[in-house]
């Protein structure tokens, strides 16, 4: 059996309906039923202070748009956050933030419990980044808001759960969790359209197929990420995997080697 760990997750934003997509389909549905996360939406017009409950005002220094309010998120850090025992992890999803890849979800899903601070409109007032553990971005381009990028965060680290996805090797041969992208994949028929599914997969030789997998892999990181080859620590058996697709290649294709000595 493997260990279960549980994480609860909390969110702050003012369109708490944009979290049904999270929480009600696939594999994340699964998870909250299972309980290995609770999902928790929280309004942030719950937190201002006057009856209109406004959540933004124009910004100081006469720039153009809104900028949100401190205050409503120091009313739910005071309410919410202080209260608990156990601080939880404070994620502030921002273009300005550390940019987010498979390393930084592995991290906060170590975590006990997170809360998201979603923003919108031109940004969230500086102060409220002195209660933040931790500034997000999903990438260098510019959203709306910090809830698409708050999903987009939620769902690769829950896949770093114990249980959430249905075997832990689905998740290790996943792309980037061992620096490498993953190999491909077929199902039925055989024959599809005239293009056929690699032999070596039917062969039932599992060594085999684990081999020409790692191949696949390799090739495929070399070929289209070559940045993420150059920052790989490779193994001895991936270094050995390596030197066979080399030799293959070599072999097939000798006159590469004959020229280069001619020159
Ligand atoms: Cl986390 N928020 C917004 N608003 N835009 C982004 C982003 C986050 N990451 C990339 N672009």
């Amino acid at each position: 059996m493997e260990q279960t760990k549980r994480i609860k997750i909390s969110v702050l934003t003012i369109f708490p309906g944009m979290f049904d997509i999270l929480k009600n389909y696939g594999v994340i549905k699964k998870a909250i039923e299972k309980e290995l996360v609770e999902i928790d939406i929280f309004n942030l017009r719950d937190y201002t202070t006057d009856k209109h409950k406004i959540t933004d005002k124009p910004g100081y220094g006469g720039q153009n748009g809104m900028v949100m309010l401190a205050e409503p998120f120091y009313r739910f850090y005071d309410e919410f956050i202080l209260s608990k025992s156990h601080k939880p992890y404070i994620v502030l999803p921002s273009p300005q933030g550390k940019v987010f890849n498979n390393d930084l979800a592995f991290e906060l899903a170590k975590k006990e419990e997170l809360v998201f601070f979603c923003g919108r409109y031109e940004g969230i007032d500086e102060r409220v980044k002195k209660i933040v553990d931790k500034e997000v971005s999903i990438g260098d381009y510019v959203l709306t808001g910090g809830e698409i990028p708050t999903m987009v965060i939620i769902e690769t680290l829950l896949r770093f759960l114990p249980g959430v996805i249905g075997s832990k090797t689905s998740v290790e041969n996943d792309s980037f969790y061992n620096g490498l992208l993953d190999h491909s994949h077929y199902t039925k028929p055989q024959n599809f359209r005239g293009m056929k599914v690699p032999e070596i997969l039917l062969s039932g030789n599992h060594e085999r197929i684990e081999t020409f997998r790692k191949k696949e892999s390799l090739l495929k990181t070399i070929l289209k990420r070559p940045d993420l080859f150059i920052k790989k620590e490779l193994s001895e058996e991936e270094k050995k995997v390596l030197i066979v697709l080399i030799q293959e290649m070599f072999n097939e294709n000798s006159n590469i080697l004959k020229e280069s000595h001619d020159v």
